[in-house]
C-alpha cells in the first residue's frame, strides 16, 4: 500500500513559446497523491537545473492553476527567493526539492491551508524559487511560512526572502514591486 499525502498535487511545466500566450505555455505534467508516486515522478523528470532558460516548474494543489488569475491566487502573493547565477549548480536542485518536501509534507502546520503551490523559474539573470499563498493580508500565516521556509532551506541571511502580493507583481512595469514582508 502506498503512503497517501494530505493533498493531491499537480506538477506543471512552462516552456516559453512566443507564438503562444503565457497561459497556453503552462502545461500540466502529472498529478500525484502518494509519496511513492511523487518520488517516481521526481526520479524520471529533468532536474530544475537541467531545464533551458525561460522554463518553469510549478507544483500546485490539484485544482489551483499556477497563475495569478486563479481565484485561489487572486488575492494572494509569494515568498520569493532570488538566487545568484552561481547557485544554479550548487543550491537550486536541493532548494527546490526541499520546497517540494515542505509542501507535500505539510511542513507549515496550520498555515499549510494557506499554501497554493510553489514555482521555480530558470532565468539567465538568476533563478527564482517561490511559494505562493492564498491571502496576502494574512500576516501571521505568511510570516510562519516564511520563517519555516528559511529554516528548512538553512538560509541565515536577514531579509533575504521577500513576500510580494500578486496584485503588485501584475502591475510591475520595470520598477520593483512593493515587498510587503521579509524574513
Ligand atoms: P515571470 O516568468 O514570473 O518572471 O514573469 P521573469 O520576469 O523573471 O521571466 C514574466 C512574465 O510572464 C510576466 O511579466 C507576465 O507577462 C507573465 N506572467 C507571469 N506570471 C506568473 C503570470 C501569471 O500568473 N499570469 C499571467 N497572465 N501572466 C503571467
Amino acid at each position: 500500500i502506498k503512503h497517501p499525502l494530505q493533498n493531491q498535487w499537480t506538477l506543471w511545466f512552462f516552456k516559453p513559446d512566443r507564438a503562444k500566450g503565457w497561459e497556453e505555455n503552462q502545461r500540466e505534467v502529472i498529478h500525484f497523491d502518494t509519496i511513492e508516486d511523487f518520488w517516481s515522478t521526481h526520479n524520471h523528470i529533468k532536474s530544475a537545473s537541467e531545464l533551458s532558460a525561460g522554463c518553469d516548474y510549478s507544483l500546485f494543489k490539484a485544482g489551483i492553476k499556477p497563475m495569478w488569475e486563479d481565484p485561489r491566487n487572486n488575492n494572494g502573493g509569494r515568498w520569493l527567493i532570488s538566487l545568484e547565477k552561481k547557485q544554479r549548480s550548487s543550491e537550486l536542485d536541493n532548494y527546490w526539492l526541499e520546497v517540494i518536501l515542505c509542501l507535500i509534507g505539510e511542513a507549515f502546520e496550520e498555515s499549510s491551508e494557506d499554501i497554493c503551490g510553489a514555482v521555480v523559474n530558470i532565468r539567465p539573470k538568476g533563478d527564482k524559487l517561490s511559494i505562493w499563498t492564498a491571502d496576502c493580508t494574512n500576516r501571521d500565516g505568511i510570516m510562519k511560512i516564511g520563517q519555516k521556509l528559511k529554516e528548512r532551506l538553512g538560509i541565515q541571511t536577514k531579509g533575504s526572502i521577500v513576500y510580494e502580493a500578486h496584485n503588485d507583481s501584475m502591475k510591475k512595469s520595470g520598477s520593483v514591486a512593493k515587498f510587503r514582508y521579509t524574513v
